[in-house]
């Protein structure tokens, strides 16, 4: 005896109520972190994960589908496969080679360059409509990878960036004001890491901009608390590194932060890693990703901010867009 009785004329699924699917591949530290997020807050209908390691996979899986009974219903799948990921409206790429003691960040990159061919190929074909998002590191030079070997168009494949890094500037400057984070903005820009941009005259709290609201002596004394705030935004990363061996909650919630404005079609402002060419005074032969204030909606990147940049300023994010450049050339991709 079935357990329900079927009622007459159940309306078929209509096609604009189609399912959201996200793909998550690489099943570690950080790619659980966004999984558990995409889930708490709701943002898929269908979860699909990949790693190479397929009992640690499996594990991971029924660890999550066993919550079922706390969270709002998703389907959660994983396989080594690709064939698992068909259809997906958004890939989440988090997974990677971790740097082994003496390997230089090229030797790194090569290795996951290989890594990389395996992984963005069946991806794409898997959901040739897709966005890609990466968060692997590094991430700048993996998004440019993953562009190249998608075939995609550029603004339907973003880096996470500085979208963290952007955060963590943001609590800082928050403890700091002894405000509410969301009600500060600021941003970073360029390369993600150690180069990141702090971009000062961005900062504002509760709509007040920070520096132009100061007299000049203040000014002063404020910089110089910004740039401390600034060197401990980049030291934040390595530090809880040291302390717990990696990162995954702040880069789970940045990420899903993402991935609903990307498709609830948000058109919220966030500095992610985009096909920089051609922005504030980037050259036109320099094909890279890096970070900068762009609007994210179900298309992808919809724009790039014409945010005001110091001249010091546009210099360091050319010379970051040097730095990627030489490195793409010595990997020859
Ligand atoms: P981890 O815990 O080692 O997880 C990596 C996962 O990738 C492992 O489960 C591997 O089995 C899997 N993997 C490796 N090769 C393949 C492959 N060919 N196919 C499928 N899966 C594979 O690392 P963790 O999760 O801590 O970090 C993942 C990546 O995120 C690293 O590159 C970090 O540097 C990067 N992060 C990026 C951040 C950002 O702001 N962009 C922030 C934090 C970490």
């Amino acid at each position: 005896r079935a357990f329900f009785r079927p009622i007459q004329q159940v309306a078929p699924p209509s096609p604009s109520k189609r399912r959201t699917k996200i793909s998550v591949v690489g099943a570690g530290n950080v790619g659980m972190a966004i999984a558990q997020t995409i889930l708490t807050q709701d943002l898929a209908d269908v979860l699909a994960l990949v790693d190479a390691k397929p009992d640690m996979l499996r594990g991971e899986m029924l660890d999550l589908q066993h919550a079922a009974a706390f969270l709002p219903r998703t389907k959660i799948l994983a396989s080594t496969d690709y064939a698992v990921t068909a259809g997906s409206d958004l890939c989440i790429i988090t997974a990677g080679a971790r740097q082994i003691a003496g390997e230089s960040r090229l030797a790194l990159l090569q290795r996951n360059l290989a890594i990389f061919r395996d992984i963005v190929v069946p991806l794409a074909r898997n959901s040739p409509d897709a966005l890609l998002l990466v968060v692997s590191n590094p991430v700048d030079v993996l998004t440019y990878i993953t562009w190249k070997l998608s075939g995609f168009p550029p603004n339907r494949v973003i880096g996470s960036g500085t979208n963290l890094d952007s955060s963590r500037f943001r609590f800082l400057l928050a403890d700091h004001l002894e405000v509410n984070a969301q009600d500060v903005q600021a941003y970073m820009v360029g390369e993600h890491g150690d180069s990141s941009v702090a971009l000062w005259s961005s900062i504002s709290v509760g709509g007040v901009p920070v520096l132009s609201s100061l007299d000049k002596h203040q000014i002063a004394y404020e910089e110089e608390v910004l740039e401390r705030i600034r060197k401990a935004v980049v030291e934040s990363a390595y530090e809880v590194i040291r302390l717990k061996g990696y990162t995954s909650w702040a880069i789970g919630y940045s990420v899903s932060n993402l991935a609903r404005s990307l498709l609830r079609d948000q058109h919220r402002i966030h500095p992610v890693s985009l096909f920089a060419k051609g922005f504030y005074g980037i050259p036109d032969d320099r094909e890279v990703f890096l970070s900068l204030p762009a609007r994210l909606g179900r298309g992808g990147v919809l724009s790039v901010a014409n945010v005001h940049l110091t001249e010091e300023e546009s210099i360091r994010l050319r010379r970051s867009a040097d730095t990627l450049w030489e490195m793409q050339q010595q990997l020859g991709i």
